[in-house]
C-alpha cells in the first residue's frame, strides 16, 4: 500500500517534473528578468524618478555545484515579502518627492537562478524602461551565503548598486568586510528602521558601506546587546499572487508576528540577530492582515514563522481574532513554532489548583487549536540531558535537572527519563486538542554516539511525535557553538555553502564524521522506514485523536518526507522535483577571494551614485592576473 502510494507520487512528480524541465530549457533560451508586475502599483502621476528594487532570495549550490531550484516550492518565503511590504511603505511615505519603487521579487529556489545572460537582461530593461535598479540579495543565511556573494558580485560587475542583508551577514562581520571591500553594502540586523533612510542615502547618491540598527530598543542576547527594531507600527508582508503561484499549495503564505526569543540555545543565532527581548506586530493589524489574504488572495492557511509564537506578548488576541474569524465559517488552519515548555504540564493531582503558568498553557493549546492550529512544530532536538546541559537548552530539561555542570553524575538516567517523560506529555497534550506534533532533532550534539540516530527516533516514535525534522549539529556563525569551535579549532570545512544541517562541518568529540553522518542517515531511516510509515498511516493519527486537518497534513507531509529523503535531500532544503540548471548556473568558485578574482577581475563598470572605490587590481591568483 505504501509503495504504491510512493510509486504514485512518483509518477505525479516524474509527469509534472518532465514539464518543469522544458520549462527550464525554455528559460535558458530566453533568460531574463521575471516580469515586474507582480507588485508593481499602478498610480505613477508625477514620477519623476522611478526605481525597480530587485530582492532576490539566493538559492544554495548543491552537492554537484548546480543551484538548487525547483519545480514547485514548499514554503514561501517571508522575508521576500516582508522586504516588499517595506517598499509599499516607502511609497506611501515619499510619494510627494517623485520617486516610485516598483519591486520585483526572485526566489532562486522557485523563479529559477539568475544566470549570467539574466544580469545583462536586468541591465537592458531597465535601460529601456528608464528606470534605475537596484539589487538586494535578502534574507541570506549561511548556506546561501557563496551563492548570494556570486550573484552580488556580478551584479556590480555590471555596475548595479547591491546591497546584502540576512542572517549570515548579520551575525558573521568576516563576510561584511569581503562584501563591503567589493564594494557591495551590507545590512546588519532588521530593515524596518532602516529601509527608509539606505533608499534616502542611495537617491543622494550617499549609499553606505554598512547599515546597522540603531533606531529601536536595546535588547539581550546570548552574550550582549544589541538595539532591534520596534515592529508594532511596520507594514505587514505583501501577498503576491504571482509568488504564489510556485509553490505546491498556492493558498498558503508565511507571517511573521513576533520576533527574538528568549531563551539562549548555544547552536541558535536568533538570539544574537533578534535579541531575547520579544516584540511584537499589532494584533489587530495582524487579524485585519489574515483577513484581507483570505479575501483578497484567496489564503486559508498560514505558516506562522514566530521563533516562538507562545512567547510572542501578542498570541492571545491574535487566535482569538483568528477563531472568531472561523466561527464566521471561514477555512483557516495554521502551523506554528513553540517551546516544549507551552505543553509540559502532567495532570493535575486530586485537589491540586492549577498555576497561572499553567493556566496560560491551556488557554494557548485551546485557542490555537480555536483558531485552525494543525500543527506545532517543537524544537526536542536531543533527549540526552548532557547535550540539553552543554547547549544550555535548559528549557527541554523537568526543572530539578537544570544545572550550570554538564556532568549529571548519578542523576543522569533519572534526567534521561524527566526528558521522554516532558516530550511524550508535550505530544498527549497537543493531541488531546488535536493537534499534530512535529519535532526538530539535531544528531552530533557532542554527548551522542553512534547508535544516536536510530535509537532517537525509536524513542521519538514511542512518546508520539507526528513528524520528525532531523538536523546534523552545524556550527552557525554568529552563536556561541560557532565561537567555541573556532577557539578549539574544530572546524572542518569552511565552505558555508555546505551549512545546511545536512553535512558535517566540525569535528566531533567522540564520533567521526563518517560515523555523525551514518547517525543522521540512521535517524531519517527508523522513523520513516516502510514499516513505521505504514503503521502510521493506517493507525496512529487516529489513536492519538488528531482533527482531520490535522491526519490529512500528517499524511501530506509525511509522504513528502519519504520522497524529499529518498531524494538525497533534506526535506527544509529543497521542494519538489529539482530542475537541472545550465551552464551558468554552476558554481565554479569556493572561497571569498576566488570569487573575488573570478567575479570582479579587473574591477567595475561605474554606476552613478553607488560608491565605486574598489581594488583595481585584481589578486594575484585570479584568471586574468596571470593572464
Ligand atoms: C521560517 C524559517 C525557515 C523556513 C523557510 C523560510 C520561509 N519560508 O520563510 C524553513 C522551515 C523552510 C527554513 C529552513 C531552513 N532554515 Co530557517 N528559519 C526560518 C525562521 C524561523 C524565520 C525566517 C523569517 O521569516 N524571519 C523574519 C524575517 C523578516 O527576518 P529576516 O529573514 O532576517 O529578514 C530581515 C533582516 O534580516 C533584513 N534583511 C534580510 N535580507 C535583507 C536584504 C536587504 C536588501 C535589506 C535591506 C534587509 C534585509 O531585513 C528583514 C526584515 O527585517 C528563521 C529564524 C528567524 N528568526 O528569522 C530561521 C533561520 C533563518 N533558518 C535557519 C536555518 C539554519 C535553516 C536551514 C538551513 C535549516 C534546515 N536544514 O532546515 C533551512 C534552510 C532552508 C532554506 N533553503 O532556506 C537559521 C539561519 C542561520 C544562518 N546563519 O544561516 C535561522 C536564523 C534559524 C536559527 N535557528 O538560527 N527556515
Ligand atoms: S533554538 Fe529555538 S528556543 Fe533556542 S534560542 Fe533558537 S529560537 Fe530560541
Amino acid at each position: 500500500m505504501l509503495l504504491l502510494l510512493s510509486a504514485l507520487l512518483l509518477l505525479l512528480l516524474a509527469v509534472a517534473g518532465g514539464r518543469a524541465l522544458r520549462r527550464a530549457a525554455r528559460d535558458v533560451e530566453a533568460p531574463g528578468p521575471m516580469p515586474p508586475g507582480d507588485l508593481r502599483i499602478e498610480t505613477r502621476a508625477r514620477v519623476v524618478r522611478p526605481l525597480r528594487v530587485y530582492f532576490i532570495k539566493p538559492s544554495k549550490y548543491d552537492d554537484r555545484g548546480r543551484v538548487a531550484t525547483f519545480w514547485k516550492g514548499v514554503l514561501p518565503n517571508n522575508t521576500l515579502t516582508v522586504l516588499a511590504a517595506l517598499n509599499e511603505s516607502y511609497n506611501a511615505l515619499r510619494a510627494d518627492t517623485g520617486v516610485h519603487l516598483e519591486t520585483v521579487l526572485w526566489d532562486e529556489q522557485v523563479d529559477g537562478p539568475v544566470l549570467p545572460e539574466t544580469v545583462q537582461a536586468i541591465r537592458e530593461k531597465s535601460m529601456e524602461d528608464r528606470v534605475e535598479a537596484i539589487i538586494g540579495l535578502a534574507g541570506v543565511q549561511t548556506n546561501q551565503y557563496p551563492r548570494g556573494r556570486d550573484l552580488a558580485l556580478q551584479f556590480r560587475r555590471a555596475g548595479f548598486p547591491v546591497l546584502f542583508g540576512g542572517f549570515h551577514v548579520s551575525g558573521y562581520p568576516q563576510s561584511r568586510v569581503f562584501l563591503e571591500d567589493c564594494g557591495i553594502t551590507t545590512v546588519v540586523g532588521e530593515a524596518e528602521t532602516l529601509w527608509t533612510s539606505i533608499l534616502d542615502d542611495y537617491l543622494a547618491g550617499e549609499l553606505r558601506p554598512s547599515y546597522s540598527v540603531t533606531d529601536g530598543i536595546r535588547a539581550k542576547t546570548g552574550s550582549g546587546e544589541i538595539t532591534v527594531p520596534l515592529i508594532t507600527e511596520a507594514q505587514l508582508p505583501a501577498v503576491s499572487d504571482a509568488y504564489l503561484k510556485r509553490f505546491a499549495t498556492k493558498t498558503m503564505t508565511t507571517i511573521d508576528t513576533s520576533r527574538g526569543c528568549p531563551f539562549t540555545c548555544s547552536y541558535c543565532s536568533v538570539k544574537n540577530v533578534m535579541g531575547r527581548t520579544m516584540r511584537a506586530r499589532d494584533p489587530e493589524a495582524v487579524v485585519r492582515w489574515i483577513r484581507d489574504a483570505a479575501h483578497h488572495h484567496g489564503i486559508d492557511s498560514l505558516f506562522i514563522v514566530d521563533d516562538d509564537f507562545f512567547r510572542s506578548p501578542s498570541w492571545e488576541p491574535i487566535l482569538e481574532g483568528m477563531a472568531a474569524f472561523r466561527r464566521e465559517g471561514n477555512e483557516l488552519s495554521f502551523m506554528m513554532q513553540v517551546d516544549a515548555e507551552a505543553a509540559a504540564f502532567g495532570p493535575l493531582a486530586p485537589g491540586e489548583t492549577p498555576s497561572t503558568q499553567r493556566q496560560r498553557c491551556e488557554r494557548f493549546l485551546k485557542l490555537a487549536a480555536d483558531a485552525g492550529c494543525y500543527s506545532a512544530f517543537v524544537g526536542f532536538e536531543t533527549f540526552n540531558p548532557q547535550n540539553l546541559l552543554v547547549t544550555t537548552k535548559v528549557q527541554n530539561l523537568a526543572k530539578e535537572h537544570r544545572r550550570k555542570k554538564d556532568d549529571l553524575g548519578d542523576a543522569a538516567a533519572a534526567a534521561l527519563a524527566g526528558v521522554k517523560e516532558k516530550y511524550r506529555r508535550v505530544c498527549e497534550n497537543w493531541h488531546r486538542h488535536g493537534i499534530a506534533v512535529h519535532c526538530g532533532y539535531m544528531i552530533g550534539f557532542p554527548f551522542d554516539g553512534p547508535e544516536c540516530g536510530r535509537q532517537s527516533a525509536e524513542w521519538l516514535l514511542d512518546v508520539g511525535v507526528d513528524l520528525a525534522t532531523f538536523f546534523v549539529v552545524t556550527p552557525l556563525p554568529g552563536t556561541e557553538d560557532h565561537d567555541k569551535a573556532v577557539r578549539e579549532s574544530t572546524i572542518a570545512d569552511w565552505d558555508f555553502n555546505q551549512y545546511d544541517s545536512q553535512h558535517m562541518v566540525s569535528q566531533h568529540p567522540r564520533m567521526t564524521t563518517a560515523q555523525v553522518m551514518q547517525a543522521y542517515r540512521d535517524a531519517y531511516r527508523t522513523f520513516y522506514s516502510a514499516r513505521n510509515t505504514l503503521r502510521y498511516l493506517l493507525a496512529r493519527p487516529a489513536t492519538t485523536g488528531l482533527s482531520p486537518l490535522s491526519r490529512t497534513s500528517m499524511v501530506r507531509q509525511r509522504l513528502y518526507y519519504f520522497y524529499s529523503y529518498r531524494a538525497g535531500r533534506h526535506p527544509m532544503l529543497g521542494g519538489i522535483w529539482q530542475r537541472g540548471v545550465p551552464a551558468g548556473a554552476r558554481r565554479v568558485v569556493v572561497t571569498d577571494e576566488e570569487a573575488r578574482a573570478c567575479y570582479l577581475g579587473r574591477g567595475l563598470v561605474s554606476a552613478e551614485g553607488v560608491r565605486v572605490e574598489l581594488p583595481s587590481d585584481p589578486p594575484a591568483t585570479s584568471p586574468e592576473a596571470q593572464a
